[in-house]
């Protein structure tokens, strides 16, 4: 009969958040494209849903790697040209896609224990307060669909 103790507990705590009519921000699909290079940056996409309220991702991070920069694809007269994201912006109930050729996450010196086919686990912090963490499939470079012109060679950013 104990094992049954904790199924039950859950269940009774289900009505408690069903009724909190405030929906919080929730990340989905998300992966890492890890850099076959581990002196160059490997990148994270994802999508962030927004809650009844905008808010802003502010911060992504890891306990695997050192540095992460949130940055955006542009192209501009032409030029493919990546710029640093403080923050991005995250509308109430709309998605914001970070994907190959728009925005994404660099990440330097991931952990060399972390192979393709495992997760890593993100930290995603928004600036209302909510702080959510997501196992990031990773991905080799070659399994993944790298967007042409993205992140081919130097990193100036
Ligand atoms: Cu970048």
């Amino acid at each position: 009969m104990r094992r049954l103790l904790l199924p039950l507990l859950a269940l009774a705590a289900l009505p408690a958040l069903a009724s909190c009519e405030k929906r919080e921000v929730t990340v989905t699909d998300g992966w890492v494209r890890l850099s076959p290079n581990p002196d160059a940056p490997s990148a994270a996409y994802f999508t962030v849903k927004g809650g009844s309220e905008a808010t802003q991702l502010s911060a992504v991070g890891s306990e695997v790697a050192i540095r992460f920069e949130m940055h955006e694809t542009t192209r501009e007269n032409g030029m493919m040209q990546m710029k640093p994201l403080a923050s991005v912006e995250i509308p109430a109930n709309s998605s914001v896609k970070f994907e190959p050729g728009g925005k994404h996450v660099m990440i330097w010196n991931i952990n060399p224990g972390i192979k393709p086919g495992q997760r890593m686990d993100m930290v995603f912090t928004f600036a209302n307060g909510a702080q959510i963490e997501y196992p990031m499939a990773v991905r080799g470079a070659a399994g993944a669909a790298p967007a042409a012109g993205e992140h081919a060679g130097n990193h100036s950013g």
